[in-house]
This record gives C-alpha cells, sequence and structure tokens, in this order.
C-alpha cells in the first residue's frame, strides 16, 4: 500500500511536470509481481504492439506471459499447404523475450482462421497435413513456447462434439492424434485443450469433462485445460467455476484462463464497471483457489484493441484499461486479487513412498487395488495417489484415487497387470514408486454388441481405394480389447492402415485389425474409426458384407 501511494506521489509529480503522458498505475506495483508461481498474461495484437509505444509499454510493464491473439493460428503459420511463414509469430516470441515474457502458443487445430487448402481434403490427407502442421510449428517453438492449446473449440454448447472438418472428416480421434503429434515434436511443452462458455459447471463443460478423462485414462499426453473466460455482464457469472477447475484439477492436470475478458452493452458506465471488475475478480479468485490453476491471462488489456466490437457491435469495454489506458476498475479487482493471495509457501517435500498394493476381485474387466497410505510432511498436505501400469520400463498412468484404495475399470480380460502407486501432494510432487504387484485379468465374455459402417473411396484411376470401418459400441457394456474381421469378396488388398493393427494374410481374402492401445476400449455407445489404403482389382470394389467382432457379428449398416 506505501509502495502504491509512494508511486502514485511520484506519478502525479512527474505529470505536473508533463513527462508522463499517460495515466497509469503505479509502475513499481504491475500485476506480473504479484502472480507468484502463476502466470499472468495478455493476448499480444501484432498491429498494436508495432504502432503504439503505449500498448507496448503497458504489456511489458504488467505481464509475464504472452499469447498471441493472431499470428500463431493455422491461417497465419501455414497459409498454403507446407509453405510456413512465419514472421509475425517470430515477432511475437522476440517480443516476449526482449520482456521476459513467457509464451503460451495458440493454437494447433482449430475450425476457424485455417486455411480451405486443409478443410477439403479426405481423411488420410488431413491427418497426414495436421502432423506436418504441428510438428513444424510446435517444432521451431519448442525452445520458446511453454504451453500451446494444442485443440481449440471442439465442444457444441450441448457437450456433444462439434461438428467441424476435422471432427466430420477424422472422427473423434483428431483430438487424440492432435496431442500425440504435439507431444513428439515437444517433450516439454505443456499441451492444453482449451474452449469457451466451459468456465462452469453446465452440459459443454460436462461434456469437456468426459472426454479429458477419457484421454488421461488413455495416457493421450495431455496436461492442461484452458478456460476461455469470455464473459459478458448481462449474463448471469458462470456457476461454479471453482468446483469445475478443481474436478479438471483432480485429474491431475494443470487449469489455464486462458482468454479472459467481461463485455459490457453501450454505453460504458461506472455501475457496469463495477459489475465488471466483480466478474474479474471472481474469475482470478477461482484460479487462485485451485492450486492447479497456473496461468489467467487476459484477451488483450485495453479497450483500444479487442475483438469485441467488431463480433458484438452493441457491446464494448471488455478489458482492464480503457481506451486511453486509463486503468478501470476492473484492472484495481485483478491486482488486489492477486495481492490477496500471495503464493502459498513452496513445499519440496513430496509425500513418503506408498505400501506395496494388493490386489483383490479380479474380474475379466476390473480388479481392487488396496496399499498402505504414505504421509506428507511438507505442508501441502496429502491429495491422492496416482496408479500406473508398468510395462517394460514405462508407467503409463491408470488412474488416480483420492484413499488409499482403488477399482481399475477397463482392464483388457486375460493380460496380465503389473501396477505400481504413488502419492502426490498438494504441491504437486510424487512420491517414489511403491513395489509392484501383478494379477491377470479372468478372460471375458463379449460384453457388448457391434455395429459396423464400412465405405472405400476409390480412387480416380488405378485400383486404389481409401477404406474406413466405424465400429460401434451398441451394447450397454464397454468392449475391452477387440478384433475385427471381415472377408473381401473381390480379391481386395488392404496396404497400409491406421488407427489399427491390420492383417490380411497373403494370398487370403481374410482382414483382422486389432486396437492401438489408445482405442482398445470402446465404451457403450461410443465408437471408433479406423482406416486403410487398399487396391481392388477390375473395375468393381464390391464392400464386404459381414463383420464380426470378436468372433461375434456386428449389425452392418
Ligand atoms: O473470438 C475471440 C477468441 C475466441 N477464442 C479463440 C480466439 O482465437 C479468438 O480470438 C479472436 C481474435 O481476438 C480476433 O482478432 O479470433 C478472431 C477470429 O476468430 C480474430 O478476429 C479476426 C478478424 O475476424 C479478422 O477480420 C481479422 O482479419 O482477426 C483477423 C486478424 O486480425
Amino acid at each position: 500500500m506505501r509502495r502504491k501511494l509512494l508511486a502514485a506521489a511520484i506519478c502525479a509529480t512527474l505529470s505536473a511536470l508533463g513527462l508522463v503522458a499517460l495515466s497509469t498505475t503505479a509502475t513499481a506495483d504491475p500485476l506480473r509481481s504479484h502472480a507468484g508461481s502463476r502466470f499472468i498474461g495478455y493476448a499480444l495484437n501484432l498491429t498494436a504492439q508495432g504502432s503504439d509505444a503505449s500498448y507496448r509499454t503497458v504489456g511489458a510493464r504488467e505481464f509475464n506471459i504472452v499469447t498471441a491473439e493472431n499470428a500463431m493460428k493455422f491461417d497465419a503459420t501455414e497459409p498454403n499447404q507446407n509453405q510456413f511463414t512465419f514472421g509475425q509469430a517470430d515477432q511475437v516470441v522476440a517480443a516476449a523475450q526482449a520482456n521476459n515474457q513467457q509464451i503460451h502458443g495458440h493454437t494447433l487445430v482449430w475450425h476457424s482462421q485455417t486455411p480451405g487448402w486443409i478443410q477439403g481434403l479426405g481423411a488420410t490427407q488431413m491427418r497426414a497435413a495436421m502432423q506436418n502442421h504441428i510438428n513444424t510449428v510446435v517444432g521451431r517453438y519448442a525452445n520458446s513456447v511453454r504451453s500451446w492449446d494444442v485443440v481449440n473449440e471442439a465442444f457444441n454448447e450441448d457437450g456433444s462434439f462439434r461438428q467441424s472438418f476435422w471432427f466430420n472428416t477424422l472422427g473423434q480421434s483428431y483430438i487424440a492424434d492432435a496431442f500425440r503429434f504435439a507431444r513428439a515434436a515437444d517433450p516439454d511443452a505443456e499441451l492444453c485443450i482449451n474452449d469457451f462458455n466451459t468456465d462452469g459447471m453446465g452440459a459443454k463443460s460436462n461434456g469437456l469433462f468426459n472426454l479429458v478423462q477419457s484421454l488421461v485414462q488413455q495416457g493421450v499426453p495431455i496436461n492442461c485445460v484452458g478456460f476461455q473466460g469470455h464473459l459478458a455482464i448481462q449474463f448471469s457469472f458462470p456457476n461454479q467455476v471453482q468446483q469445475n477447475f478443481q474436478r479438471f484439477a483432480n485429474l491431475g492436470l494443470n487449469v489455464k484462463i486462458t482468454e479472459l475478458d467481461v463485455r459490457m452493452q453501450n454505453p460504458r458506465d461506472a455501475t457496469k464497471d463495477n459489475t465488471q471488475a466483480t466478474y474479474y475478480r471472481n474469475m482470478v479468485n477461482a484460479c487462485l483457489a485451485v492450486t492447479r490453476c497456473n496461468q489467467i491471462t487476459i484477451w488483450g488489456f485495453t479497450d483500444r484493441y479487442s475483438w469485441v466490437p467488431e463480433t458484438f457491435p452493441s457491446e464494448c469495454c471488455a478489458l482492464l484499461y480503457d481506451q486511453n489506458y486509463s486503468p478501470k476498475p476492473a484492472y484495481t479487482a485483478v491486482h488486489d486479487a492477486l495481492g490477496g493471495n500471495e503464493p502459498v509457501p513452496p513445499d519440496p517435500t513430496p509425500p513418503t513412498t506408498p505400501g506395496t498394493p494388493a490386489a483383490s476381485n479380479v474380474t475379466s474387466n476390473s480388479a481392487n487395488l488396496t496399499w498402505a497410505a504414505s504421509t506428507d510432511t511438507g505442508g501441502s498436505g496429502l491429495a491422492g495417489y496416482n496408479i500406473y501400469r508398468r510395462q517394460g520400463t514405462t508407467d503409463t498412468l491408470l488412474s488416480q484415487s483420492t484413499t488409499n484404495s482403488t477399482t481399475l475399470t477397463g482392464l483388457t480380460p486375460s493380460t496380465q497387470y503389473v501396477v505400481v502407486v504413488r502419492a502426490r501432494d498438494g504441491a504437486g510432487n510424487l512420491s517414489p514408486t511403491s513395489a509392484t504387484a501383478t494379477f491377470t485379468t479372468l478372460a471375458g465374455p463379449v460384453t457388448g454388441t457391434c455395429q459396423v459402417a464400412y465405405t472405400a473411396t476409390n480412387w480416380g484411376g488405378g485400383g486404389g481405394f481409401t477404406g474406413g470401418v466405424t465400429i460401434t459400441n451398441t451394447g450397454t457394456a464397454a468392449i475391452n480389447g477387440w478384433t475385427l474381421a471381415f472377408s473381401f469378396p473381390a480379391g481386395q488388398r488392404v496396404s497400409q492402415g491406421w488407427s489399427a493393427t491390420w492383417n490380411q494374410p497373403q494370398g487370403s481374402a481374410n482382414v483382422t485389425a486389432t486396437p492401438l492401445s489408445w482405442n482398445t476400449t470402446i465404451p457403450p455407445s461410443s465408437s471408433v474409426q479406423i482406416g486403410f489404403n487398399g487396391s481392388f482389382t477390375g473395375s468393381s470394389n464390391p464392400e464386404p458384407t459381414a463383420f464380426t467382432i470378436n468372433n461375434t457379428a456386428c449389425t452392418v449398416v
């Protein structure tokens, strides 16, 4: 408080001398000085950065992480296939680094601001183009970008998947694939899924939660969930934001507010400013209450540059500073909320090693595990346990538990599992790994009934075609492990496939496909899409008429 008054006095003196053109808040006490171990950021508008010295000054002074508002999007970085243009993205990186700021990458796979050339490709080519884009962009910035919005806005308001060209062409697996490609290009970046209207509890955030939970369970390399936070004061504040953030954090993921702004209907007035400040304060406090919420980014900072008036012509004034760089009540709210919540003291001490787990009640797809509890003396407290499957030297997260027992579900029948447990504390420290427990699941009946949709798209000329198979679990129990089998009627051959291990013995019409690690389980009412390139002879390419999953016939649609 004293610092603030002193700085204000200095500012007033300098102002009187005509040395300060701008009304800004105390320069010695910017937002970033209150961020603690978190990041406080803004979306950088490159036009403003190039033309407006005040914009550069405030952006550099207040924030410690930068998101490119547009410069890292697909249409900016790869406007034509495999012709990459990094000029603008490089400018953002250079500006951030010059100001000792981190960089949050936005965004790799989105339906908007993505060039037309990729939207019309067939599945194989689109997936390869997605991989090439992610590999090239993430690879280029592997040493400078600390976190990425890998997939952006994949959901409809009712929690179903958005029918984007990505989804329509590649199916839901495009999301897991995007994360795998990003991880391959940068082993260290924090990889996020990002969306809007998911800030509070509701249908859309439930859809996001279900997806994220299944990605974690499948070992897909996702590290964080971004909540955009585009709010408006004429709508009520979202429902249970802190609880919503916490349920994602409990999956072992970091949480970020990635695009916060709070718009209002024209004209701006003092009452609206105060309501807006409350919305900002509530969002910041929700983040601060969740240990794993590690970033709050505002989608700009001055009303001089904002996406709002272009998109909502009767609305305005969504940011912390007005058009002339005067801080608004919203700025003070964010500043004081951050200041009132200095970071919790560091806890470098992990919990003690959990006891050796014991397996019981092993079925074809589940098992109970119990172990002796750990203790935590570092101050942040025991948060729970991670249960991993060990295969060779790799431990893959199977599930998490807040107590010293768990029921593993979704296991594959007739399969040996070696499992270990590690304890987690509130600061995210992991204990040493427990000794192993080994058990083998029982042979299982086929638990689901199935439906298969087969497509064949002949290439223009020659005898090549692309085949696609969508397997849907129409039963009420999960299918855990599957073998798809069918016979080609007219000498067709699989030459190369994806999303499954394909096999067609030489000289045989019989084809089988078995899952990869990430699509082994098909929950009820869910589908997996797999595909292949193949060849046919003569002029027709008739479809197989019968398909089985685990030797049980499926409905063919
Ligand atoms: O719409 C607000 C945000 C929602 N979440 C994803 C963000 O990426 C998105 O940002 C906005 C940018 O703030 C705008 O600046 O995304 C818009 C496009 O979806 C951006 O607007 C576009 C304009 O519509 C174009 O006219 C303009 O050429 O920015 C382009 C580049 O300046």
